[in-house]
């Protein structure tokens, strides 16, 4: 597809269990992102995957009895059938044991230690294997059983002393300070810019790349004994799909991303060593990096510990696919932490899905079945009145929906855009009850096919424009109104691509069944 090309990634999940709703709610979102980008008309290239090595899932496999390219076997699938269930949209699945990633990993290696920045040394400090991450001392604290932990993340360090390679990172500090100045978008929000431009402000330490005390992760070139710490391998991941090495590959193109969308407490992986790796290896760096919040279980944590991991997959077989991906994209704006319930799902699910978006629509195209032979009603241009002013203010709100939506959407205010079109829904709805078709149906005929067409026209942008967070629903409303499917884009919203009155429509049938509770 030509176009500009758009490239957008999910972070890659550690596949150490089985995938939760913060995996699910974080590639719901990027595929939104995607699908909007490619209505707007976008060479979209979308890539999600697993993140298979490291200290963290060989001591899980080892826990299971299996090894660790076993355990990730299984695992990585659920991932990737997940994503599929949920309606993603991903180009590619990545996985970090893939061969060329592995290729690709070692290249980025070479190109930064050619640059001067790799250098070996014994590594002496604080080493957090849930994380996968090294802590300074002034970054933990003592637990009450006396065990030292992150204060970040609550998760339990242990000292490691051991003959490791480092990357330069102390060198790049005032580069990466330069790059935060010249480029305000670069992180996002701005509470998680703060964040890292006083981590990096406070001096940068040299990172420890490399371990000798096991063996599940990409050896370093040249240097046997030694894997690469898992983060080096894991972020190498988005140019791995694009093609790196080779930059004469045609994926090459996505290169540097448009959009890293990931949760807020890996944002320092990707603000500061990332783009200090590829600045090593001489390649661009990434456009944005934004940092969503955490869902929690009626505001809890989840953690096996509570019980209260739930499975995304049985969400989407108890609300439906695009319920759910309309309940987290709509309820928690983006960038902060959300909460989910039962009642909070039912409540949106039944008030802005069934009553407001569903009766409309099956309020007016079941009027338009009865009514109008089955056929786009007459507009109101072409009846002896001219468009009323409801009519042309309500069509105006529909037409103003892409503008309004693509600037949100520059913001990710991915809750916003759906605001946006749900106020013109309401809007519509006020439309619908105030002009009462239902009497003009026997007083004034030709007034009432006017109301029926605007409120289909309004339904067609409405269909066009959700079509990124409900891809099912809005197909099936897009189809009842008789919409081709080469004419559901964001261009096609507008005065030149009204429907044609006389079209043939499809029978209706409910879009959003509402949901009821199950009898005990
Ligand atoms: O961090 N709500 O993997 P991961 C929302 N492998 N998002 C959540 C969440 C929650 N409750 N819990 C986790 C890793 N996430 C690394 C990434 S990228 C090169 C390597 C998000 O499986 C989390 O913030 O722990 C991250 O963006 C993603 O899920 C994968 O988390």
């Amino acid at each position: 597809m030509a176009g500009e090309p758009y490239f957008i990634t999910t972070a890659i999940s550690y596949p150490n269990g089985v995938p939760h709703i913060g995996h699910a709610y974080e590639v719901i979102a990027a595929d939104a992102i995607a699908r909007f980008k490619r209505l707007d008309g976008y060479d979209v290239f979308f890539t999600t995957g697993t993140d298979e090595h490291g200290l963290k899932i060989q001591q899980t496999a080892t826990k299971a009895g299996i090894s660790p390219r076993a355990f990730v076997d299984d695992m990585a699938p659920r991932f990737r059938a997940m994503a599929e269930r949920l309606d993603c949209s991903f180009d590619r699945f990545i996985r970090t044991t893939d061969a060329d990633h592995i290729a690709s990993a070692q290249a980025l290696w070479r190109r930064m230690e050619e640059n001067g920045d790799i250098y070996l040394a014994k590594y002496a400090g604080w080493y957090s294997v849930r994380d996968e991450a090294y802590y300074d001392e002034s970054e933990l604290v003592t637990a009450p059983d006396g065990s030292r932990r992150s204060e970040k993340t609550g998760t339990p360090v242990e000292w490691v002393e051991e003959e490791s390679y480092f990357f330069r990172l102390s060198a790049y500090g005032e580069r990466l300070l330069a790059h935060y100045e010249a480029n305000p978008d670069f992180i996002g929000p701005d509470s998680r810019r703060n964040e890292v431009v006083s981590f990096v402000r406070s001096g940068l330490q040299d990172l420890s790349v490399s371990r000798t005390t096991f063996d599940w992760g990409v050896p370093v070139p040249g240097k046997p004994g030694h894997v690469m710490y898992v983060w080096v391998d894991a972020l190498t991941n988005y140019i791995t799909s694009c093609g790196f090495p080779d930059e004469g590959d045609p994926r090459w193109r996505h290169w540097p991303a448009d959009l890293h969308v990931i949760g807020k407490d890996i944002i320092r992986f990707h603000a500061v060593y990332w783009p200090a790796f590829l600045m090593s290896a001489g390649l661009p760096v990434p456009k944005r990096v934004f940092g969503h919040g955490f869902l929690l279980n009626k505001g809890e944590k989840m953690s096996k510990s509570v019980g209260n991991v739930v499975d995304p997959v049985g969400l989407a077989d108890i609300y439906g696919v695009d319920p759910l991906r309309y309940f987290v994209l709509r309820e928690v704006p983006f960038g902060q932490d959300g909460s989910y319930s039962h009642e909070a799902i039912v409540n949106r699910l039944n008030a802005d899905l069934a009553n407001d978006l569903g009766n409309l629509a099956q309020r007016s195209l079941t009027m338009i079945a009865r009514n109008c032979g089955g056929q786009v009603p007459k507009s109101s241009s072409t009846t002896s009145g001219e468009p009323s002013t409801a009519d042309r203010a309500l069509l105006a709100l529909a037409d103003a929906l892409p503008e309004k939506a693509r600037a949100a959407m520059q913001d990710l205010a991915l809750h916003t855009v759906l605001a946006e079109i749900w106020a013109v829904v309401a809007e519509a709805n006020r439309y619908f009850a105030g002009q009462e078709p239902w009497t003009l149906r026997k007083t004034d005929p030709a007034r009432m096919e006017a109301v029926l067409y605007t409120t289909a026209e309004v339904l067609r942008a409405v269909g066009i424009l959700v079509q990124p967070f409900i891809p099912n629903a809005a197909a099936r409303l897009l189809d009842l109104l008789a919409v081709a499917p080469d004419a559901r884009r964001l261009a096609d919203v507008g005065a030149d691509k009204r429907l044609v009155p006389g079209t043939a429509l499809p029978a209706p049938s409910p879009i959003f069944p509402r949901y009821v509770e199950p009898e005990a």
